[in-house]
């Protein structure tokens, strides 16, 4: 790459439903062995790669903009909470069905692993979404109109949660659901203390500026599988240990009591260990995109994931 920032060209007849590799900054699934690729995306996607007013002063935007992540502790009252807590009580106890309905189960239980789309949901977890507090914030780091792109809650039971491996959001959203460039940020709820030992979120602090590409051809419908254990579109342990070294060495953990917001950018470098203590860490993830960033066909997979997973008609936030 030469540096200048590659155009991200609409697919030719030739390449109708898929895009030319030459066209793809964030090539990945390629089959070719993994590259680390600078980032050609600003983080705060405001006038000069700055932000628009809004609720981040500018020091969190500066963390946010060097880490690639910001905890805002306790950023939501207990009352809030509540009310979160008894949507997802609720939903929880009336999930059924299974993967193609949005209900992911921990493998070898039938615990609830992760319910998706609850920001379509007519109850407290509807409502957060687009919830100023956490709403404007994407829309003053973004720069832009936005929507939901995609939300879930990944309840993590007490003794049975398993692990989240070691993954950049952006590089699935990218190859699986044809989102064009890293304009999106996800912000993680606390809806129980997350402590060091009930399998907190961890970060690579600095790793966002890196697009580390993976080699392996998505299969077909891998939603069914990457959702209880992902193990395609997770980079190598020579490019976590790359960047982890880059970071000097360093793993944050996104602990706080609930009500914290943790923010990470969508290339942030992320993963969870498994909870073996008797608490829950159950969060709620809402993912905003640039309305202008909307999705695509995939840059590498055989056909576009479900609806439930990744908002193919954007319901633009006001
Ligand atoms: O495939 C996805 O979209 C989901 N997978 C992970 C591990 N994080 C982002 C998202 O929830
Ligand atoms: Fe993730």
């Amino acid at each position: 790459m030469d540096g200048s920032t590659p155009h991200v060209g609409a697919a030719s007849p030739a390449t109708a439903g898929r895009h030319a590799l030459h066209d793809d900054p964030y090539a990945t699934r390629d089959a070719r062995p993994t590259r680390l690729v600078p980032r050609l995306d600003p983080v705060l996607h405001g006038a000069r790669g700055s932000a628009e007013p809004g609720p981040l002063a500018r020091q969190q935007l500066e963390a946010l903009d060097r880490d690639g992540f910001l905890v805002l502790p306790a950023l939501l009252p207990s009352r809030d909470v509540a009310d979160l807590l008894a949507a997802l009580a609720a939903l929880r106890d009336g999930a059924t069905g299974g993967a193609k309905d949005g209900v992911i189960r921990e493998r070898g239980t039938d615990e609830v692993r992760s319910i998706f789309a609850v920001h379509r949901r007519e109850d407290a977890l509807g409502r957060i979404a687009r919830d100023p507090r956490i709403a404007g914030i994407a829309r003053q780091v973004l720069g832009a109109p936005l929507y939901v792109h995609q939300s879930r809650v990944n309840l993590k039971p007490g003794f049975v949660g398993r692990a989240f491996a070691w993954h950049s959001d952006f590089e699935t959203w990218h190859a699986e659901d044809g989102m064009p460039r890293m304009r999106a940020l996800s912000a993680s709820i606390l809806l129980g203390d997350n402590h060091a030992w009930n399998g907190p979120l961890m970060l690579v602090p600095g790793s966002h500026r890196t697009f580390v590409s993976c080699p392996e051809p998505t299969p077909a419908r891998h939603f069914e599988r990457s959702l209880v254990e992902q193990t395609v579109g997770i980079p190598s342990h020579d490019a976590v240990r790359a960047l982890f070294d880059a970071a000097g060495r360093r793993i944050e953990l996104a602990t706080g009591p609930a009500g914290t917001v943790v923010l990470f950018d969508c290339n942030t470098l992320h993963a969870s260990g498994s909870n073996l203590s008797p608490c829950p860490r159950s969060n709620v993830f809402l993912v905003y995109n640039a309305l202008e960033n909307r999705l695509r066909a995939p840059y590498a997979a055989p056909e576009p994931r479900p609806d439930f997973l990744a908002t193919r008609d954007p319901d633009p936030i006001a």
